[in-house]
This record gives structure tokens, sequence and C-alpha cells, in this order.
């Protein structure tokens, strides 16, 4: 710990960067940036320690907001990156996270087999059912028969299970959340955190600006740049599974 933190308690305005923040509002990626902040505060981590990347797209612009050592990767490639970061520096804590879009479409690959290696950091994924900053096209986790003011017809393919994959990729610690739900989230993403040797998968449900067609409707969206009706969302139950690697060894 830095001499600085450790002369003075650690708040959650300890991480907030001096950004300004162009996110539509009632993006639920307010919640997460929040439970996140929370998270770190609440684990006394020293900014100084603290190593956050990202993917490409609205979710990946965290780092931005969060003062701590920051790194935007490339689109759906954030978990070679973090696996990385995480070896070549022990000491630090590692945060991944990225949009669904991100993590479970161009990023399918890096998300299955960063769960074999089970090195030792927390990945988040911003779920929202499209790709966000790109106007709303279909991210695999959209449900048959969901539709977005991009799409031309409603989705003809079931969604991806996030859970199931998670399990099935080797993730020892894996849980869902929903974003808005702040205080909840950073009790989650704090256990992930603190889920010791290996890694944590956390795919939160994150609420945004909807179409009139959609479940949900949060909030107007600000930005003209992209489309009303882009971004939608639906609540659902949390989710919490710890378990030890499949073939019992723990890598570090
Ligand atoms: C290799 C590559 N392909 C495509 C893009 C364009 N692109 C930027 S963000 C994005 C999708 C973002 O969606 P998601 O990962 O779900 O994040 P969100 O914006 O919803 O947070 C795409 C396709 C890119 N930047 N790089
Ligand atoms: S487009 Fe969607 S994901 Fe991006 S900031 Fe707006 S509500 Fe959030």
């Amino acid at each position: 710990m830095s001499v600085e933190a450790q002369t003075k308690k650690i708040t959650v305005k300890d991480f907030r960067a001096d950004l300004h923040n162009d996110w539509c509002p009632g993006c639920g990626d307010f919640g997460i940036l929040a439970a996140m902040q929370m998270a770190f505060a609440q684990l006394a981590i020293d900014p100084d320690k603290l190593a956050v990347f990202s993917g490409i797209g609205c979710s990946g612009k965290t780092p931005h907001y969060i003062n701590a050592y920051g790194f935007p990767t490339l689109h759906g490639r954030v978990l070679p990156v973090a696996t990385g970061g995480r070896l070549a520096n022990t000491n630090l804590t590692v945060v991944a996270l990225g949009g669904d879009g991100d993590g479970y479409g161009i990023g399918a690959g890096y998300f299955v087999n960063s769960g074999r290696r089970n090195v030792n950091f927390t990945y988040v994924v911003h779920t929202n059912q499209v790709y966000g900053l790109t106007n709303g096209q279909a991210a695999p986790t959209l449900a048959k028969g969901r539709r977005t003011k991009s799409m031309p017809e409603k989705a003809i393919q079931d969604g991806i299970n996030p859970i199931a994959m998670a399990v099935a990729a080797g993730y020892t610690f894996i849980a869902r959340a929903y974003a808005l739900d702040v205080k909840y989230t950073a009790s989650i993403i704090a256990r992930a955190i603190q889920h010791e040797l290996s890694m944590s998968a956390i795919p939160l449900e994150r609420p945004m600006t909807t179409s009139p067609a959609a479940p949900t409707r949060v909030g107007p969206r600000r930005s003209s740049a992209r489309p009303a009706g882009s971004c939608m969302t639906v609540k659902t139950a949390s989710t919490i599974i710890v378990r030890k690697p499949i073939d019992g060894t723990e890598t570090r």
C-alpha cells in the first residue's frame, strides 16, 4: 500500500476519476461503475494496486471513470490482455470487463479458454443483449423473438446461456446480478475479487434505454448519434456458483 493510502481511509471517492461521462441517462453501466467503486472501497484496495482492463464498447469506457490503472484493449481481446497483466504483476488486483457482444461474440474463444486457465482475476460482463456502442445489433445473448430498431426482423435464434457456458469452461466463482441493485452487485464483485487462486465470471444484467417494444424503459436517450431503441435488457434473478477447478488443481 502506498504511504498516502496507508495514512487515510480508502473510500468510494478515491476511485472516482474527474472525467465527463457520456453514457445515456439511465444506462446500467452507471450502476456497475458505482458497484465496482463501492467494492474496491469495501476491500480497501489501494488505487495504485488496481488495474482495470476493458474491451471496446460503451462498457469499455468504464476504466476512464475509475481512478486506478486502466487499459481499454481491443474489441473481444480483454481477457488475454488482462491475463498478461495479472501474470506480469501478481501484486495487482486485476478486474476485466466488457460488453456481452465483446465477451460472447468476437471474444467467445477467449471466454472459454480463460475459464480453462483459471488465472486469478475477475471478469465482469455488462449484459444488455445488444451491441450498444454500434447502435444495437443483436448480441449473442439476445433472446429469440426480441428485436431492436436496428434489426429488420425479430431474432430467430435463442440467446446463449452465459452461466452454463461459464460452468462448462471451468470458472470457479460465477455470479449474476442486476446492475442497478448497486449494493448487492458491489457485494458480488467484492466476493469475486476475494475469491482466491482462480477466476471469477460475473455476467451482470444491465438495463438500458429501450425501444417502445422492449419490456423495460429506464430513461431517455441523450446521444443523438445513436438511435433510440438500440438497447434493452430483462431483470433476471441472481445466481452464485462457487466451486473447485475441474481438475482439482489451482493456478495463480
Ligand atoms: C475488431 C473489431 N470489430 C468491430 C468493432 C466495432 N465495435 C466497436 S464496439 C462494438 C460492439 C460493442 O458491443 P458490446 O461489446 O456488447 O458492448 P456495449 O457497447 O453494449 O457496452 C463493435 C462491434 C471493433 N471496434 N473492433
Ligand atoms: S447506448 Fe446503451 S450501453 Fe451505450 S451508454 Fe447508451 S444505454 Fe448505455
